[in-house]
């Protein structure tokens, strides 16, 4: 029996002789699970493969990243979680504007989502740019181990493109220090494990895995993330490469999604202004700078955007070194 039944039924014991088995799940918004809402996202465990192994992730709808969705400014969205995953997770936004009772974190208690539960938060796209969202239990494991979206937001009047990418520049698992982790005393049974990232890490030994990623992958693994319509589709493909055309507008939506580390990005052969696109005589609006490989500390996003002028196949990456080694890297190729 678990411990919190034990400790329970030590208080309750003409209760406990006719409880059920399991605990019913007490949810913080229990109208919420049936309530109808614009998207509906479900956190669950799933494996994710990475270069030729089995990642244990937690995910959002069962992959890394979670879904990318599009607000346009001034719009709100009704966007209802529900937690399949045996650990309580939320929705936790950046760059929107929502009441404080919808902050997914552990502060606003009703916003938390148990195991069987759902909360429906209410998003109003205030701002232009893109900007993640996570699980807010514990953010850095969660981050680490999949737990995370992005939300974009379009300028107004900005220009169509003819491809508009999405770069979420991630992790799988955290550096050497997963494979110590191990259970938390106290926790209920059923979520008692810290992940390791191995498929089999219930069982304990072999090495834990790691990896930087572009889209949740490592780059042998390479996922794209493109605008369809007004929808972020991913490549279901292995090694997906990004493609445009020269003459083409091209923007990516580029966000760091890594709990700790800052990243940078940088196409090889590729240069834009730190805001807008050049002129024809490749300045930029307000005399900003031309620039090729912006920072990122964690949670921050850009747009990137210019007109292809480069054919070839080029790499595109994060700068920091130690995380193209570990797979932060993906291939892009414009045609003539
Ligand atoms: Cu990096």
């Amino acid at each position: 029996m678990p411990r919190p039944l034990i400790a329970l039924c030590t208080l309750y014991v003409a209760a406990c002789t006719s409880a059920p088995e399991r605990e019913a799940p007490t949810c913080g918004t229990p109208g919420d699970v049936a309530a109808a809402a614009d998207i509906t996202v479900t956190s669950r465990d799933a494996l994710v493969e990475a270069r030729g192994t089995d990642f244990a992730a937690w995910t959002f709808d069962g992959d890394v990243p979670g879904p990318v969705w599009r607000i346009p400014l001034g719009e709100t969205r009704r966007i209802k979680l529900v937690n399949q995953s045996p650990r309580a997770t939320s929705l936790h936004f950046h760059g929107l504007s929502y009441a404080a009772s919808d902050d997914g974190s552990p502060e606003q208690p009703t916003s938390m989502v148990e195991p069987g539960c759902a909360h429906v938060y209410t998003m109003r796209a205030v701002a232009p740019g893109v900007w993640p969202y996570h699980s807010h239990r514990e953010s850095r494991t969660e981050l680490a181990f999949g737990l995370y979206g992005a939300v974009v937001v379009p300028a107004p009047g900005e220009p169509a493109v003819d491809h508009e990418f999405v770069a979420l520049l991630g992790q799988l698992g955290l550096e050497g220090e997963a494979k110590a982790a191990g259970g938390e005393e106290g926790e209920a049974e059923g979520h008692s494990h810290k992940p390791t990232g191995r498929a089999d890490d219930d069982e304990g030994g072999g090495e834990a895995a790691f990896f930087m990623t572009i889209n949740g992958r490592p780059g042998e693994d390479a996922k794209v993330i493109e605008l369809a319509g007004e929808q972020y589709v991913a490549s279901s493909e292995k090694a997906a490469v990004a493609t445009a055309k020269v003459g083409q507008r091209v923007r990516w939506r580029v966000a760091n999604v890594s709990p700790d580390d800052a990243h940078t990005f940088h196409i090889h052969g590729h240069r834009w202004c730190e805001t807008g696109v050049p002129d024809a005589q490749g300045g930029c609006l307000g005399n900003r700078p031309v620039i090729d490989n912006p920072s990122l500390l964690p949670s921050q996003g850009i747009t990137v955007e210019y007109v292809e002028d480069a054919p070839g196949t080029w790499m595109y990456h994060c700068h920091v070194i130690d995380h193209v080694n570990d797979g932060m890297y993906a291939f892009y190729k414009v045609e003539p």
